[in-house]
């Protein structure tokens, strides 16, 4: 590893070995992701929705904040920002598979991640009811005076959604310590970004008095910067940021989709030189931080983790029908 030529990673102040933790974290979402659209393909599980193409900013959002004391509130698509922020890949495929031992007994939707201990708050099949959630708990850290922020990621689609509005407009009154981050993948299932929002999504901010960024991204140091600022105006009073970050999402909708019938093979193919992950490793190898050698050896050993959650999580017993009472009632709310 060379650190003799200054790069950008480095004027962010991060040095080679966050950044090549960045790019380990996206390649364990990748590969986590390819693994559960297979399961899906082979019949092992009923439903997977991907975030091929979305883990730059995912994972570097996650890097800019405080994983000790930070709420995160992603939404179904963000496996490079739970998995940046603690969770495994074991537990995801337990949670795939819908086994006893996940975080949420089997018994949750995969993509409603959630953590009590990681401060990874459960979100909920209509979209965007997270908004509102980050909103409340930045509110408690205002009033109790904690030093910490809630980060909440939503698509472009759902910012449409009454609750978003809501959400931006409380947090902009109470100048809350809030990250509003908007994952623009350019679709709603079948419905292109030009259908969705006559403007743009970022000037939104401004007519609830908060800045707006729109930042590419693909370029996950860009994402990083943005939501580095927008967590330092945050802690120190100054209220909430919306972040808007470009970006295409690959794979169809979800494995329910056939996204040929509404986009082409071209497009979809012109966005893939685009990918974010993608252009995070050729940075990498440009700032002789990663090399071919070191990457076959980090694909080698991401591989076998993902085999071993696979197989572990295979084996492991589904949830007893009678269990589904114990988790409604569970005293201490479960791990959601
Ligand atoms: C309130 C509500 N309306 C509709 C749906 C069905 N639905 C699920 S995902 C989705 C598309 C959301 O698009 P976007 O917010 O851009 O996120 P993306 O899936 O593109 O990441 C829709 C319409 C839903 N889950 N909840
Ligand atoms: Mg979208």
């Amino acid at each position: 590893m060379s650190s003799q030529h200054v790069n950008k990673h480095h004027q962010l102040g991060l040095t080679d070995e966050q950044v090549l933790m960045m790019y380990t974290f996206m390649l364990k979402a990748r590969k986590y992701d390819e693994r559960a659209t297979q399961l899906q393909r082979s019949g092992k599980i009923a439903f997977h929705i991907s975030g091929i193409g979305q883990e730059a900013t995912q994972v570097a959002a996650a890097f800019a904040l405080d994983k000790q004391h930070d709420y995160f509130l992603p939404y179904y698509r963000d496996y490079g920002l739970i998995l940046t922020v603690g969770m495994t890949i074991q537990e995801l495929m337990l949670a795939a598979l819908s086994k006893a031992e996940d975080l949420n007994g089997g018994r949750q939707m995969p993509g409603h991640f959630g953590y009590k201990k990681l401060h990874i708050v459960s979100g909920s099949s209509p979209v965007a009811t997270q908004v509102l959630h980050a909103v409340g708990i930045a509110l408690k850290a205002t009033m109790r005076k904690e030093d910490h922020v809630a980060i909440v990621t939503f698509g472009e689609g759902s910012s449409n959604q009454g609750d978003v509005h809501e959400a931006f407009n409380f947090a902009g009154v109470f100048k809350l310590p809030v990250i509003f981050l908007c994952e623009n993948n350019q679709y709603a299932i079948s419905i292109p970004v030009h259908r969705q929002v006559a403007g743009r999504v970022v000037d939104r901010a401004a007519g609830y008095g908060f800045p707006g960024q729109r930042v590419d991204g693909n370029d996950a140091l860009e994402v990083y910067r943005a939501v580095k600022e927008a967590r330092e105006r945050a802690v120190r009073g100054y209220g909430p940021t919306l972040i808007e970050a470009m970006m295409y999402r690959i794979p169809p909708h979800s494995t329910a989709d056939d996204d040929m019938l509404y986009r082409t093979k071209e497009e979809v193919e012109y966005h893939k030189e685009q990918d974010g992950f993608q252009r995070f490793r050729r940075y990498l190898m440009e700032s002789d931080v990663l090399s071919e050698e070191l990457d076959r050896a980090l694909n080698e050993s991401i591989k076998k983790e993902v085999n071993e959650a696979t197989k572990y999580a295979e084996k492991s017993p589904y949830p007893a029908p009678e269990d589904v009472l114990r988790h409604v009632y569970a005293e201490d709310g479960g791990d959601t």
